[in-house]
Formats: C-alpha cells, sequence, structure tokens
C-alpha cells in the first residue's frame, strides 16, 4: 500500500451472501479478510469504496423484464443493505450501481456516489493510481470493475482471499481470475 492506492470493496451486501436472494457460495466468508483490508486501509488514512448493487424493482437485470437474475439489492430493501459484519468506515465513499432501469450495473466504474460522481472521477481526485479490489461476485461485478479499471489507466490488485463467486458454471470464478490477470491484474 501507497499514498495513491484506495480500497474498492464490491457488493458485500445480504442478498449476496447466504440466505440472500442471489446467495454466493460462502459470501459471507469475504467479510472477515475485508474487514483486515478496511483497517489496514485506514490506519494508513487511504480512500475505502464500498460499491453497492442498487437496482429499481423494474430492471431488465432481473429475469421478468428479460434479465439473468431474480430480483435482488433493490433499492431500500434489507437485501440491499451491507452485511452487518462489514466493519465500513463512517468516511468509507458509497458508490451505487444498476440504477437505472435498462442497466446491469455490473462494473463499480458505472456506479455514482451521493452526489453524482461516477467512480473514476472520485479516484482521480483523490490521486489515486492503484486499487485494491475484494468483495462479490468474483465472476460478475469483481470481474467488471477489475477489467474497467485497468482500461481506464488504474493499477488493479486483486485480493484473492476476499472475493466469492457466483458459478453459474463451476469454473467461472477460476475463468474469471485468469481473465483479470491476463488483462494486467496482481492478485495478492
Ligand atoms: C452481481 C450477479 C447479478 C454481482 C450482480 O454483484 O456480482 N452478480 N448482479
Amino acid at each position: 500500500m501507497q499514498g495513491r492506492d484506495a480500497l474498492i470493496i464490491i457488493d458485500v451486501q445480504n442478498d449476496f451472501c447466504p440466505g440472500g436472494a442471489l446467495a454466493v457460495a460462502d459470501g459471507d466468508q469475504v467479510v472477515p479478510a475485508l474487514n483486515r483490508y478496511i483497517a489496514q486501509f485506514s490506519a494508513a488514512g487511504l480512500l475505502i469504496v464500498a460499491t453497492r448493487d442498487w437496482h429499481p424493482e423494474k430492471t431488465r437485470h432481473f429475469k421478468a423484464y428479460g434479465g439473468l437474475w431474480p430480483p435482488h439489492c433493490i433499492q431500500g430493501s434489507k437485501g440491499a443493505e451491507f452485511r452487518a459484519d462489514l466493519a465500513l468506515p463512517k468516511d468509507a465513499v458509497i458508490v451505487s450501481a444498476g440504477m437505472a432501469p435498462d442497466e446491469e450495473g455490473y462494473s463499480g466504474f458505472d456506479g455514482r456516489d451521493d452526489k453524482g460522481a461516477g467512480l473514476a472521477d472520485l479516484l482521480r481526485a483523490y490521486g489515486v493510481e492503484k486499487i485494491f479490489v475484494g468483495g462479490l461476485a468474483t465472476d460478475y461485478c469483481v470481474k467488471h470493475t477489475v477489467l474497467d479499471g485497468l482500461k481506464r489507466g488504474f493499477k488493479v490488485v486483486l485480493l484473492e482471499d476476499a472475493v466469492r463467486g457466483v458459478n453459474l458454471k463451476p469454473d467461472d470464478s477460476e475463468q474469471a481470475i485468469e481473465e483479470m490477470v491476463r488483462a494486467g491484474a496482481e492478485k495478492v
């Protein structure tokens, strides 16, 4: 970690954890690892961003409207809340994605903070050059955020101990990790 580093925590929300509407196997197990990274980044005074999937009730992201998924992370619902055991500091910046009914919102870089700033602009405003990414899910939002970050010129570190995948096909997460590394991500 250095002065220009930031931690990006992807979608650690109730609906992606066991018992949730789109539960990722062992999704809750990213929390202890992420809490350790949060403590390190906080102690170093570095930026921490938490993204959230934040959908309207009707969106083409959901099966009923032509998409892939059951309803999940609906704005304001319990399922859309961050896991209660995720130790987000008060000054973490929250970035919401998938808010428009015609938007999948897989990438954190498609998301905005409460003032409407996009993630890339936010990171640049803080002088961030390198992002450390963990959370849910490896094969969707983590992958898209990592690939977008690389495309936009950020150095990207994948926190391999702090991600879990949906795995519609059993090796989706493994392939997603290979794809991220091939695109230039470093894993730790
Ligand atoms: C996600 C599937 C559907 C994710 C979001 O956060 O990775 N996965 N919507």
